[in-house]
């Protein structure tokens, strides 16, 4: 954990706390006062805030902070498959595990580092995890605050098995928004998409922004790497930066599904909206000794 040379103000820090169930979190928080909380269970982002203190991820007002269920909010990472295949269970086993803070991460680039507070973290499998998914990795995933507040979470698994294996991948966002019906997308637009309220049938997109009546939950394939979610009545812009994620969730499980989920309220979907940056529709493969490199950085902009 550090904070390098240009966050070296006194406010830039990087604080180790414990939840009520005694599971450590890491605070970082950068010299104008931006700050991030990411819990070792799951390695999962829980909060990204402003320096005004405005919260920017939703968590359920039902959530359930106690392994083995993942967290309903923040960025749980799903990982090594995202949907719900096989033994593994939905979304992986990475979101359900006790992470580790990696203090002697093999190097990056300078860039991944200058002018961020950020913490390394490090996840290896079981002996149970192994007899479900037979692989050796190591995931280490740094996320870090930058100066002008931005979140960023940058994982690297490596394959140190002694042969080849396959991964999906996801970062499942939640963003905190106004209303639901006050938000669009764009930068999905024309892009053909999985449609998992239709068995995962494809299906292409119309050609202006998304918009939201009803459930949605699908994968849109091959995007750019610039989404860009419009939040009309706070007038800001979430934008989404990724690298090696060619693909993005979008899902809000409208009201019928929130009434079936113990973890989220009733009325929850209005104020959430899922955009993930992931790699599903062709998952990763990694050979022996080879590591895997994947970006994501969220920032807000303001709009008139
Ligand atoms: O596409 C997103 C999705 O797979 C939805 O089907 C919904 O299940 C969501 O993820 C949340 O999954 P979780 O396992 O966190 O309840």
């Amino acid at each position: 954990m550090k904070d390098s040379g240009a966050a070296s103000d006194q406010r830039a820090a990087v604080e180790v706390t414990k939840d009520r169930n005694g599971i450590e979190q890491v605070v970082l928080r950068n010299p104008r006062g931006a700050s991030a909380k990411i819990s070792l269970h799951g390695g999962q982002a829980l909060s990204w805030r402003t320096e005004r203190g405005e919260e920017l991820l939703f968590t359920s007002t039902k959530a359930i902070f106690k392994p083995p269920h993942a967290v309903r909010g923040g960025i749980p990472i799903c990982f090594p498959q995202f949907g719900n295949r096989g033994l593994l269970e939905q979304h992986g086993f990475a979101r359900n595990r006790i992470w580790v803070i990696d203090d002697n991460p093999p190097p990056l680039k300078p860039s991944d580092s200058h002018g961020k507070v950020y913490v390394d973290l490090l996840l290896k499998p079981s002996e149970e995890d192994l007899k479900i998914w037979p692989h050796s990795f190591e995931f280490r995933l740094r996320v870090s605050l930058t100066a002008d507040g931005n979140l960023a979470l940058l994982s690297r698994i490596r394959n140190i098995n002694c042969k080849p294996f396959s991964f999906s991948i996801a970062y499942h966002t939640y963003f905190a928004i106004s209303d639901i019906s006050e938000v669009r997308i764009e930068g999905l637009e024309t892009l053909d998409y999985l449609d998992n309220l239709c068995q995962r049938e494809r299906f292409t997109e119309q050609g202006d922004a998304l918009t939201f009546e009803s459930e949605i939950d699908r994968v849109y394939l091959s995007s750019s790497d610039k989404i860009a979610i419009f939040d009309h009545e706070r007038k800001r812009t979430f934008v989404i930066h990724k690298e090696g994620l060619p693909d993005v969730v979008v899902w809000n499980p409208w009201e019928r599904k929130s009434k079936s989920m113990a973890d989220f309220g009733d009325e929850e979907y209005k104020h959430m909206l899922c955009v993930d940056g992931a790699a599903i529709e062709k998952p990763i493969t990694l050979k022996p000794g080879e590591e895997w490199t994947g970006r994501l950085e969220l920032s807000l902009v303001h709009s008139s």
